[in-house]
């Protein structure tokens, strides 16, 4: 699914984050960067060692919820891996919301920082850190438009989503906020 936003483009595709052809691919980190499984242990095993060698020479105190740092990417196939903090579900009334919108600016923002015109997020926080996958869909698809309306960058911005039932959160998400 490709959603036009002026001289960008929204895409979903159900996929392996880890296989994307990217500048940037936006990692489902913790906020001590140590690893762990989903996403992190995907990119970590298929990345190589050189990333977490990097992400605990440059970030020895981790990262913030709700905020992203940089590192390259191994031997995946992009330049960088943004390690972005979502926030963990505790029911919604402890500013999750606010967290996980946060979180995504911060890969928008680093990619536009470090010249990415295409990067790819993962579902943030919708897999161990239990946020429902409805309202981080919901919350991913209109942060981006949002980011991208403004700053009429990254050039693409791609959710990859790993199964059937994520993408068909992603895709009502979408068709929800985009008019038709
Ligand atoms: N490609 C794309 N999506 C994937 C992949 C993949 N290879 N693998 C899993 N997903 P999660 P979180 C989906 O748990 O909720 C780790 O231990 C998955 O189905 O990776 O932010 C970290 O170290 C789900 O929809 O991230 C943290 O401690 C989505 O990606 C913690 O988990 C996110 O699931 C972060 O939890």
């Amino acid at each position: 699914m490709i959603v036009k936003l002026g001289p960008c483009r929204m895409e979903l595709v159900q996929g392996d984050i880890t296989q994307q052809h990217v500048d940037a691919i936006v990692n489902a980190a913790n906020s001590q960067l140590a690893g762990g499984g989903g996403v992190d242990g995907a990119i970590h095993d298929a990345g190589g060692p050189s990333i977490m060698k990097e992400t605990s020479e440059k970030y020895p105190e981790g990262c913030a919820t709700g905020n992203a740092v940089a590192t390259g990417a191994g031997q995946l196939p992009a330049k960088y891996l943004f390690h972005a903090v979502g926030p963990i579900w505790r029911g919604g009334r402890q500013g999750e919301a606010e967290q996980l919108a946060a979180a995504c600016r911060a890969c928008l923002k680093l990619a536009v920082e470090m010249k990415c015109d295409t990067i790819a997020f993962p579902a943030l926080s919708a897999g161990a850190y239990g946020y429902p996958l409805d309202l981080a869909a919901a919350n991913l698809v209109k942060t981006t438009m949002d980011f991208v309306r403004w700053h009429q960058k990254p050039a693409v911005v791609r959710f990859v989503l790993f199964d059937q039932g994520a993408f068909g959160a992603f895709a009502r998400a979408v068709e929800e906020i985009v008019p038709r």
